[in-house]
């Protein structure tokens, strides 16, 4: 059996970590032979309905759960970790500018991203979820010298499977017949789903779909379908992100199936011509618990 593998998750009590935590304890992140510790992040006022949750864990007789440690204190929670999943992050309040809640989650991630650069461990693979995520993956990245920019991301799986699944309901497939859809950019209305690599049962998916749907409908629908589930539901979109986040860490540390790719937000080189150092989602392999970028697509002027 593989040495124990630590799990930081923060935002621990929050809707996204109670539909996540249960499926890493599982063994569904990393496998059904990994054997994992969780630390659990959460801000004082939350610590009781965290105590909660670990009950919950603890009474999910999961064998490869080893123990559940509780922290309020990044440095603590950090400690030797392998694995981060940054869940938890300030919302926006009544009355609050973009720029209040840009600075209170800098706060956040600056004291975050200094703790895993004091304590993680070498090889830390770190995934932030809290919005804004390419920034606050960013601002952490940049807090922690010591570790390999490479091993900071942002989370896009969640727009990846929102487009892909769309295409397949347009298409009249199952989701796995959709293979290279690509979201380039941010975990925002800004970013760009394409489909001009995509393919449905390995031919053209815009020969599939007329180009009147592609723009007029499936670019919106992906872009605002954050704001689609919350109108539905009431709240935000919790178990799909958490899948999403799941299957973020799995494609990274397990690989991508040969030949194929997804979107992560990771930082940026220049390649495609996205200005070095920021957080940008790209199409990536992943072999070996590192990630590739996807090459040489040629991106029309539409794209650009
Ligand atoms: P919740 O409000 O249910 O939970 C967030 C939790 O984070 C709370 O329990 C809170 O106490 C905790 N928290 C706040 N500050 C913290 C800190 N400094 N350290 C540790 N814990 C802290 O939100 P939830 O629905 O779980 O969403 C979590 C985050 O994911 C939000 O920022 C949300 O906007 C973001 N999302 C990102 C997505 C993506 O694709 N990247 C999609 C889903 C989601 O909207």
């Amino acid at each position: 059996m593989a040495s124990v593998c630590r799990i930081a998750v923060s935002g621990a009590a929050g809707q996204i970590s109670y539909s996540l935590l249960f499926r890493i304890a599982a063994g569904e992140m990393l496998g059904s032979q990994q054997p994992i510790i969780l630390s659990l992040l959460e801000i004082p006022q939350a610590m009781q309905a965290l105590e909660g949750v670990a009950m919950e864990l603890q009474d999910g007789a999961f064998p490869l759960l080893q123990s559940i440690e509780l922290e309020s204190d990044a440095k603590r929670a950090f400690r030797d970790v392998n694995s981060v999943l940054l869940v938890g992050a300030q919302p926006r309040g009544a009355g609050m500018e973009r720029r209040d809640l840009l600075a209170a989650n800098a706060r956040i991630f600056v004291e975050q991203g200094r703790a895993l650069n004091e304590h993680a461990a070498e090889d830390v693979r770190v995934l932030v979820v809290g919005n804004p995520a390419n920034t606050n993956a960013m601002i952490t990245q940049r807090c922690a010298p010591r570790l390999s920019p490479r091993n900071f991301s942002a989370m896009m799986r969640l727009d990846h499977n929102r487009a892909t699944a769309q295409l397949a309901a347009k298409a009249g497939v199952g989701v796995s017949a959709v293979d290279g859809v690509v979201i380039w950019g941010n975990h925002s209305t800004t970013q760009y789903p394409d489909l001009h690599h995509a393919t449905v049962d390995g031919h053209p998916a815009l020969e599939r779909v007329d180009s009147a749907w592609y723009h007029e409908q499936f670019i919106p629908a992906v872009q605002h379908r954050g704001a689609a589930v919350i109108e539905a539901r009431g709240s935000s979109s919790a178990a799909s992100a958490a899948n999403a986040a799941l299957q973020h860490m799995r494609t990274w540390m397990l690989g991508t199936a040969p030949e194929q790719w997804t979107s992560m937000a990771v930082v940026s080189d220049g390649a495609y011509d996205i200005e070095p150092g920021l957080v940008y989602s790209v199409p990536v392999h992943c072999t070996d618990g590192d990630w590739q970028l996807v090459d040489g697509l040629v991106c029309n002027d539409f794209s650009r």
